[in-house]
């Protein structure tokens, strides 16, 4: 595992070093479970094919900064597509799910949907992605509290709605957790985007509009990439394209 840290984050990680970080084991909707991937899988001749994009994160490592001009931050490293789905309908609640996550790896919990004709030949290079929430900021400062705890005091699981208007189809959605204790330096901040392919049912009407390519979603000197979680603050600047809110 792989970690930069300041010297203000070290102490607070070390129990981080120890614990690891996660990855998505799957996804409830509706009380049925979905698994998704499992990055040890990487080492059996013939992984399970599961709802989860496989990706070359064995380390439960993340995407740096100076590599979010490269398609390995759409699904994490080297990702490739998976062939099983969740299904859900437009308007119901996705819950996701992760291993673990360690305290210190403070910040905003993103998730995105592109459309795909198909799971099998979709590629990372393929995907063009609409932010459909961001929840990071609560309260306090230095470094003070984050989307990421609620996730650790729900038994590491986040929520996302999908559009209610959002019309059927395939899609893959891109959920991701920005870890932000080493963002006061540039190419501190830590992401880890995780894949999953999802069939909405329903009878929504809404398009997706087009979305943007994940090498155009974040610059290094992005403001809320760029971020010192160890200041006073009392507000975020989310990073990446706004909230889509038009099947809402
Ligand atoms: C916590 O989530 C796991 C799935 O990651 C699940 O198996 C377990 O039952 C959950 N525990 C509680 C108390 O809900
Ligand atoms: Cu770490």
């Amino acid at each position: 595992m792989r970690c930069s840290l300041t010297l203000a984050a070290a102490a607070a990680s070390l129990v981080s070093l120890v614990e690891g970080h996660g990855y998505v084991t799957g996804t409830k909707v509706n009380g049925v479970w979905t698994e998704a991937q499992n990055p040890n899988w990487f080492y059996v001749s013939t992984s399970p094919a599961t709802a989860g994009w496989k990706a070359l994160n064995q380390d439960n490592g993340f995407v740096e900064p100076a590599s979010f001009g490269s398609a390995d931050i759409n699904c994490h490293k080297s990702a490739k597509t998976n062939t099983k789905f969740v299904s859900a309908n437009a308007g119901d609640t996705v819950t996701v799910y992760w291993n673990t996550w360690p305290d210190s790896h403070k910040g905003p919990i993103n998730n995105y949907l592109a459309p795909v004709s198909s799971f099998a030949s979709a590629t990372p290079g393929s995907l063009s992605w609409t932010k459909i929430s961001q929840t990071g900021y609560i309260s306090g400062s230095n470094p003070g509290n984050w989307a990421t705890d609620t996730l650790i005091a729900s038994n590491f699981s986040s929520t996302v709605k999908i559009p209610a208007k959002l019309k059927a189809g395939n899609y893959v959605l891109r959920h991701e957790i920005i870890a932000l204790h080493a963002a006061g330096s540039d190419n501190g901040a830590q992401a880890y985007p995780q894949c999953v392919n999802i069939v909405v049912g329903g009878s929504g009407s809404v398009s997706l509009p087009g979305g943007t390519p994940g090498t155009s979603l974040y610059k290094r000197n992005d403001p809320g990439i760029l971020f010192s979680l160890y200041g006073s603050f009392n507000s975020y600047p989310y990073p990446g394209p706004a909230v889509w809110t038009g099947a809402n």
